[in-house]
C-alpha cells in the first residue's frame, strides 16, 4: 500500500442506472461531489451491474446508464478532474466480487435490509445476486483502496460489511485492502418526496420527485401540488416535525438559493402556501435549467461521452487490475503468464 503523507485520499462513489438522476440525487450526492473534486482523488461510476439484480429493459438501461454520465458531467463532475466510468467496462469488479462471495458469510447477508426490503418488493424474483449484492458492493470499494466512500444513511450498513470483510481478508493474509470509511459531506440535504413529505424523494415515486430533466413545466406543476400540511394558519416557518411538507419545500429553497430558514421565513411572512409552493418551484426550474441544458447538450454528443467513459475505464482499471492481481496471489490462484 502506498504510503505517501501527501497524496489526495482516495474517494469512490456509485449510483444506480436504475432511473433517472432527480433532485434528492443532486443535493443530496452529487452536487456534494463536484465540490470536493480538488481536495480527493476521486472515482464514481454507474453501478450497472448491480442494477441486474432486478429486471430491467436492456435498452432502456444502456440509455440511462450514458445519459446518467452526462447528468454526472452536468451537475459539475468534470471529468479532467474526477474518473467517470461504468462499472461492467471494469471486469476486476466481478472477479473481485466473485471472490469476496467467499469470504462473506450467509448470516451477515441474511442481516442486510436492502436485501429483505427489496425481496419484499421483488418477491417473485428474490434472485442470487440480490443476497450477494453487498460482496459485489464491497469489491467496488475495496479494488480502488478507497479511503472515503460518501453515502446516504441506506448504504451504511453496506459499508460496515466492507470494513467487516477487507478486515477479515487482512487478517488471513496479511495487510490487503485500505478499510474505507463512510464518508458524511459537511452539508447534505435529505430531500423528501413532494407527495408524502415524511419519505424520502425517490425514483420508485415518480410523482413525488423532480428529475434532472424534467422539463420546467413539469417541474412548477409537481411543486404546486405538493402536499404542505393541513393547518389553517398557512404560515411558513419551519418545524419538521409538525409540518413536514413545509420543511422539506423549505430545504429545497435553501439549497439551491442558499438563502437562510430565517431570511425564507420573512420573504413568505403572511404571504401563504399559495404563493410559497410556485416561488419555490421557480427557484428549481431556474437552479436545473443549466443543469438539464448542458445534461441535453452532452447527451447528444455521443462521441464524446464515449471519450470520456472509456478514459474513465482506462484509469480505473489500472488501478484495480493492481489489486485484483495482489488478490489472486494472496489466496493462491496461479499467476496468469499472458
Ligand atoms: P431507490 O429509491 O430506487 O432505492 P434512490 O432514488 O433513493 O433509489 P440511490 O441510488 O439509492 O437513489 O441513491 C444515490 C445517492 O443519492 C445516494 O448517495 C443517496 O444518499 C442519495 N440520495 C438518494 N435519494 C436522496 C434524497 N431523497 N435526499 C438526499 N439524498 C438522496
Ligand atoms: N448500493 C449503492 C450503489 C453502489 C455504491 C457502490 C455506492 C454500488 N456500489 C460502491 C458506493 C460505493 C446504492 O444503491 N445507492
Amino acid at each position: 500500500m502506498e504510503n505517501n503523507e501527501n497524496a489526495k485520499k482516495t474517494l469512490l462513489s456509485g449510483i444506480q442506472p436504475s432511473g433517472d438522476l432527480h433532485l434528492g440525487n443532486f443535493l443530496g450526492a452529487v452536487k456534494n461531489w463536484a465540490e470536493i473534486a480538488d481536495e480527493f482523488d476521486c472515482y464514481y461510476f454507474m453501478a450497472d451491474l448491480h442494477t441486474l439484480t432486478v429486471r430491467q429493459d436492456p435498452k432502456e438501461l444502456r440509455r440511462r446508464s450514458v445519459a446518467q454520465l452526462a447528468q454526472y458531467i452536468a451537475c459539475g463532475l468534470d471529468p479532467e478532474k474526477n474518473t467517470l466510468f461504468l462499472q461492467s467496462h471494469v471486469h476486476e469488479h466481478a472477479e473481485l466480487g466473485w471472490i469476496l462471495n467467499c469470504y462473506t458469510m450467509f448470516g451477515e447477508l441474511s442481516r442486510m435490509t436492502q436485501f429483505k426490503d427489496k425481496s419484499a418488493k421483488n418477491a417473485d424474483n428474490i434472485n442470487g445476486g440480490l443476497f450477494t449484492y453487498p460482496a459485489l458492493m464491497a469489491a467496488d470499494i475495496l479494488l480502488y483502496q478507497a479511503d472515503f466512500v460518501p453515502v446516504g444513511q441506506d448504504q451504511k450498513q453496506h459499508c460496515e460489511l466492507t470494513r467487516d470483510i477487507a478486515i477479515r481478508f487482512n487478517n488471513l493474509y496479511g495487510e490487503t485492502f485500505k478499510v474505507p470509511e463512510p464518508y458524511i459531506p459537511k452539508v447534505g440535504a435529505r430531500i423528501m418526496s413532494l407527495g408524502a413529505p415524511t419519505s424520502k424523494m425517490s425514483k420508485s415515486d415518480p410523482q413525488g420527485c423532480v428529475f434532472l430533466l424534467d422539463k420546467p413545466e413539469e417541474i412548477a406543476r409537481k411543486f404546486k401540488r405538493a402536499v404542505t400540511d393541513s393547518d389553517t394558519e398557512h404560515c411558513v416557518y419551519y418545524d419538521a416535525e409538525n409540518k413536514p411538507g413545509v420543511a422539506n419545500l423549505m430545504s429545497i429553497y435553501s439549497s439551491v438559493t442558499g438563502k437562510t430558514f430565517d431570511e425564507i421565513e420573512k420573504e413568505f411572512d403572511g404571504k401563504g402556501y399559495g404563493v410559497f409552493k410556485p416561488a419555490v418551484g421557480d427557484a428549481v426550474v431556474e437552479a436545473l435549467r443549466p443543469i438539464r441544458e448542458e445534461a441535453e447538450r452532452i447527451m447528444a454528443d455521443k462521441a464524446y461521452l464515449q471519450q470520456v467513459y472509456t478514459d474513465g475505464a482506462q484509469k480505473a482499471s489500472y488501478i484495480a487490475r493492481k489489486t485484483l492481481r495482489k488478490v489472486y496471489k494472496k489466496v493462491g490462484l496461479v499467476e496468469k503468464p499472458f
